[in-house]
């Protein structure tokens, strides 16, 4: 089996780093769990190519993680764990360790710096994005998986909707968490149900609103780790032909960007290109075109106008346009896709004409 802690050591190889040290403490690094399988609360992992993989963690949790990790070696971190550090540093004669800086707290920083003393510090968190964004094989199944379920969701609550069960923003919001609460996941993040001209409002929270004109929703599953998001537009009531159009346009030029992703293609490029696709009404479209997913609901590649990232295979994103028209309404339609080998592939898929909700 290829861990992924063996991408880690090739990394600190090629940039030169002796030890990788990625800490889960005060804020939940999702690396540790990528190199680790298991997210302890309290953890500090020391990777090198000079001695095997470490991780010390506090004694409450250690025999029981121990277990559950693709990594054997784990030690208590007690007071006799830092005079072991400060030992096998001396030994390896280290002098240069990596730090997820986006997952370390100024104080942590602080107390590194005292305990390395003499030793340089450098930041991973960019290359540990990079290299997160290439998915494995394991990773590419679970989001598979994951993409099912997030459907069947949705048909479920779509169905409910239909049938008049559901008629507020709160109401829907309330189902899709139960419904993935029973199947023992929980939200990738907290969902958002807009309704008319709330809809104009990309993060808008839920309220107590009636479902009404073009409503959004947009919500994604926690699925062992991995999140999901989908967004979906429909419409209560009785829509017009320009209302159709609108919702047309939106849905056309996501399946225009889908049409340009190919292996080595600047995501600016194709979120340039779709935001034109959507002609007069491109300055209506105020956000970003994607993003990547995976164990953080945001994560590379950024599909932005001023992104330097390309489109790689392994890659698993979203393409997510959408149109706000300020106290008006609101439409937005987000799937997930994997770059594979041989294109792309659509993981989640949106239905291709409007539902319309008679009232
Ligand atoms: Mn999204």
């Amino acid at each position: 089996m290829k861990l992924n802690i063996n991408k880690l050591k090739k990394l600190l190889k090629k940039r030169k780093i002796d030890v990788g040290l990625i800490i889960n403490s005060r804020l939940n690094d999702p690396s540790f769990f990528y190199f680790a399988d298991v997210i302890p609360e309290h953890a500090f992992m020391f990777v090198s190519s000079k001695f095997p993989t470490r991780i010390y963690c506090s004694a409450l949790e250690c025999e029981q993680k121990k277990k559950q990790s693709s990594i054997k070696n784990f030690k208590e971190l007690n007071k006799k764990a830092i005079d072991n550090i400060k030992l096998l540093i001396k030994k390896h004669k280290i002098k240069k360790i990596g730090l997820n800086f986006s997952y370390v707290t100024v104080s942590e920083h602080k107390r590194l710096k005292k305990l390395f003393s003499g030793i340089k510090i450098v930041d991973l968190s960019q290359d540990l994005k990079q290299l997160r964004a290439i998915k494995t094989k394991k990773e590419i199944l679970l989001y598979k998986q994951a993409s099912k379920l997030t459907e069947t969701v949705w048909a479920k609550t779509i169905n409910a909707i239909k049938k008049h069960k559901l008629k507020t923003e709160l109401q829907v919001k309330e189902f899709i968490e139960a419904e993935i609460e029973k199947d023992g996941y929980k939200t990738s993040f907290p969902l958002i149900v807009a309704s008319g001209k709330n809809a104009a409002i990309p993060h808008y929270s839920p309220r107590q609103n009636k479902l009404k004109g073009f409503c959004v929703v947009d919500f994604g599953i926690n699925y062992n780790g991995y999140c999901t998001d989908i967004t979906r537009t429909f419409f209560v009531g009785k829509s017009t032909k320009k209302e159709i159009e609108l919702y047309n346009l939106v849905n056309n030029a996501k399946n225009y960007a889908s049409t340009l992703i190919t292996p080595g293609k600047r995501t600016a490029f194709v979120t340039k290109k779709t935001r034109q696709a959507l002609g007069k009404y491109e300055k209506y479209f105020t956000h970003g075109l994607g993003h990547g997913i995976g164990l953080e609901i945001h994560e590379f590649p950024n599909l932005k106008t001023e992104a330097k990232d390309k489109f790689y295979p392994g890659m698993i994103f979203t393409i997510e346009p959408g149109i706000y028209i300020k106290n008006k309404l609101g439409i937005r339609i987000e799937d997930d896709y994997l770059l594979g080998e041989k294109g792309l592939i659509q993981l989640t898929k949106a239905p291709k004409d409007l539902v319309v909700i008679n009232r």
